[in-house]
């Protein structure tokens, strides 16, 4: 047993009496005693290499090289993306897949390359495969963007499926990005990930690593191009990076390497080369489109672990009316359950809940309700008998349903790798649904499962349906809450169809987009946890996710009034903005900081209101092309060094670049200005980029700049949309693209495309249609024009 483990756990399950540590011992001893039944010991292995190519079969998009020991079959598809998989993997099945495998490119073409090697040459990538196996992925003008060495694999001697290693270079400016949520980011500096889907056990901060949601998903960028590397394996890894180093000059450069290493799992990956949103759009065609939430989730959302019972929440309620602060959802955590059970509500604290989400409701509150994974295992509980009898259980390798610890008690976990489990998993959230929730938060499903010592989450032989293949837990573990989003998604989606089902998820995989978004989960309270919260959001929407938003002021103890303030004025602009916090921890509401922060709270709250028709053009722009809401500062110009490294700015959409302030203290920042003419929206100041400049950033304000010729879409006094177009540096024109959105509801809008460009003295919007140029259906603000 190891100590540090130990005392994690007990910190965990700290509000929970001897009763409860007792069992987390047995859960360990239990794991330990499956695991070493259940899974093949490791013995003697055999290293091996592909060794020399013996063959080349041209085939549609592609092809197969045959080497010694080794086989590789490469596939360009329609979208443009490259697929490859060593020893006969294909790209399916695949948990992160969208649908079916994009069909071949036929126009892409297995060649023989010089030295023996052979290559396939599609419209944007060449790759480029030595005799020995090496495979180089460059751009058509032949500049190469990583070099994958030979991979390697380890087999045991009795046979069986092996660990593997894959080498890569880079080049040396490149900068890596994605791997899931990182709380170290978004540049991914030198180290080792972990793809592990990890409860930390406690309020995390940049330090802790790995967290909740990983995924093998590497975005990296150099001057040359941005290319993603998705690794299709959801076993344990890690992968280790180096950044590179230029040589100045000196001929000596460096690349960048990247060392990943798999437990097991097919060697097989995805390549996709281009623009970063070139290269996003190619993923979410592969991947999978973003849900698209509906309005009120766009909006500010206040939830804690601990509200205890409807006349607390309807005082919290009450506080934000009495003040006129905009609110438009409450979240209730696992408190108002019943003893902690899942699909239940504890009748004495929350008595009326259908009444009371339908009061909240008419005020325009939406409820969230918490969903954990763990079922306590005793008859009597519905869920439990429920499920039992649909056989839904996950049991071990000698057919036993295995038992863990979690908030309600000894629980059981369901298989969300079964069709037929999530298909009665999702028909639960009726419940939830009559009792008035409008949206789900799932919780605790890396899975986690508390233990005294060893992992907090089931044993790695624990069975799997994994669709009907059969599998353990050691490839399960990743894709398990991928899967419970699925469930929910798709049975919410049956249940109450005319609405956009509203699911965010701890844990996620590869696709969880698809179903719904994330968030930060328990990030410490302090300015590190604040660094953090960003980066998770910016990390994760470069892997596909683009909604995502951390607990505002942090989970656990008290921030400070600025640190609060300066938390909640970052969270207004991501896309969920949500205060939360711990049973134990201080109050998130705007109200308990004093009134400095209070007024302060509230310009950001009303910011976000006005702001809605953006984020939700933004929701739309994400469900079609994949680029997330939020987007680091070189989004548009990747071959901007300086951008690269800027990792405290963001771009919110196209119109705005955003400044938070993280450090205690400040009331000026730095900020690096992308190339093009921005303007202080405070003041209407004036900057041109690139270069940097210094804003204020006094207690009131985060600086928030908009890009010359932007069109943003806002709400207007009156609720209505209304156009704020910041006029084009004199000679230039802008524009932009509006999706007005009913809120809810599956009705395709018509996208808006407007024009803005200078006509003699005065700034001019016009909508472009397919029958020529019309003024805008909503009124428009021009600003900028008087230029500071
Ligand atoms: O359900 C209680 C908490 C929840 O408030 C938090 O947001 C989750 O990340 N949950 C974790 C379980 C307990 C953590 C100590």
């Amino acid at each position: 047993m190891n100590g540090r483990d130990l005392v994690r756990s007990m910190k965990a399950v700290g509000s929970a009496g001897a009763a409860q540590r007792l069992r987390t011992v047995r859960a360990a001893w239990r794991t330990r005693r499956a695991d070493a039944a259940g899974l093949p010991t490791r013995g003697a292995e055999r290293a091996r290499v592909p060794g020399p190519m013996l063959a080349a079969e041209p085939g549609p998009g592609g092809g197969v090289l045959r080497f010694s020991r080794s086989e590789l079959r490469i596939t360009v598809a329609v979208n443009g993306a490259v697929f490859w998989g060593w020893d006969g993997a294909g790209p399916e099945p695949s948990y992160a897949l969208a649908g079916r495998c994009p069909e071949p490119d036929p126009r892409a073409l297995l060649e023989p390359d010089k030295d023996g090697g052979w290559r396939v040459v599609a419209e944007r990538v060449t790759v480029v495969v030595s005799r020995h196996g090496a495979v180089e992925v460059q751009t058509p003008g032949g500049v190469t963007l990583r070099r994958d060495l030979p991979p390697r694999w380890w087999e045991p001697v009795g046979g069986g499926a092996g660990r593997w290693m894959q080498r890569s270079e880079v080049s040396a400016d490149a900068r890596f990005f994605g791997l899931g949520g990182r709380a170290a980011g978004p540049r991914l500096r030198g180290g080792t990930y972990r793809l592990w889907n990890t409860d930390p056990g406690r309020a995390f901060g940049p330090g802790d690593d790995p967290l909740y949601l990983t995924m093998p998903v590497q975005l990296v960028v150099a001057d040359a191009a941005t290319h993603l590397m998705f690794h299709d394996t959801s076993w344990d890894g890690t992968v280790t990076l180096r950044e590179g180093e230029e040589g100045a000059g000196s001929g000596h450069d460096r690349p960048g390497t990247s060392e990943l290493r798999m437990s097991g799992g097919p060697l097989r990956c995805w390549v996709m080369v281009g623009t970063p949103a070139r290269v996003l759009l190619a993923w979410a065609s592969l991947t999978g489109a973003p849900a698209l939430p509906p309005a009120w989730a766009l909006g500010h959302q206040h939830a804690r672990w601990g509200f205890g019972s409807e006349q607390e929440v309807r005082r919290i309620v009450a506080g934000y009316q009495e003040r006129d602060l905009p609110l438009d959802a409450v979240h209730l955590d696992i408190d108002h359950y019943d003893e902690h059970q899942v699909f239940t509500v504890d009748q004495e604290r929350f008595p009326k809940l259908p009444q009371l989400a339908e009061d909240l409701r008419r005020d325009g509150v939406r409820l969230v309700s918490i969903v954990d994974p763990a079922v306590r295992a005793e008859q009597g509980n519905g869920v439990y008998e429920a499920g039992t009898a649909v056989d839904a259980f996950v049991r071990d390798a000698a057919g036993q349903v295995v038992r863990g610890e979690a908030w309600p008690g000894e629980s059981v976990f369901p298989d969300f790798t079964h069709a037929r489990v999530r298909e009665w998993w999702g028909g639960l959230y009726g419940e939830r649904l009559a009792q008035g929730f409008a949206g789900f938060w799932h919780d605790m499903n890396e899975p986690t499962s508390f233990t005294a010592f060893g992992e907090s989450t089931l044993p790695r032989s624990a069975r799997h349906a994994l669709e009907g293949r059969g599998g353990d837990h050691r490839e399960a573990h990743n894709v398990y809450a991928l899967c419970m989003a699925r469930a929910a998604y798709e049975g919410v989606r049956e249940l109450a169809p005319q609405e956009r089902p509203f699911v965010f998820s701890r844990s996620g995989w590869a696709g969880l987009q698809r179903y719904g978004g994330t968030w930060s989960g328990d990030v410490a309270t302090g300015w590190p946890g604040l660094r953090a919260s960003l980066s998770l959001v910016m990390g994760l929407g470069l892997c596909g996710v683009p909604y995502s938003g951390p607990d505002v002021g942090g989970f656990d103890g008290s921030p400070s009034p600025e640190l609060y303030l300066r938390w909640f004025q970052l969270g207004a602009y991501l896309p969920l903005f949500r205060t939360h916090a711990s049973l134990r921890a201080g109050r998130r509401e705007p109200w308990e900081f004093g009134p400095e922060v209070l007024e302060h709270a509230r310009v950001a709250l009303l910011e976000r209101r006005r702001l809605l028709p953006y984020f939700m053009t933004l929701a739309h722009l994400a469900r079609r092309t994949g680029t997330p809401y939020v987007r680091p500062l070189w989004w548009g110009i990747p071959e901007d060094r300086a951008l690269r490294d800027c990792e405290d700015a963001f771009l919110l959409g196209d119109c705005l670049l955003v400044a938070p302030v993280l450090d205690p203290g400040a009331d000026r920042r730095a900020v690096q200005l992308p190339r093009g003419r921005w303007y202080d929206t405070a003041t209407g100041r004036a900057y041109d980029g690139p270069g940097q400049i210094l804003v204020d950033a006094p207690l009131s304000r985060i600086p928030v700049l908009a890009r010359a010729g932007a069109v943003l879409p806002v709400r207007g006094e009156d609720g209505g949309l209304e156009l704020e177009v910041w006029a084009p540096a004199r000679g230039r024109t802008g524009g932009g693209l509006v999706v007005p959105d009913a809120g809810d509801g599956w009705e395709e809008p018509e996208i808006e495309r407007y024009v803005v460009r200078w006509q003699g003295r005065r700034v001019v919007v016009e909508r472009e249609g397919e029958d020529g140029v019309s003024a805008p259906p909503h009124p428009v603000r021009v600003r900028g024009v008087e230029e500071r």
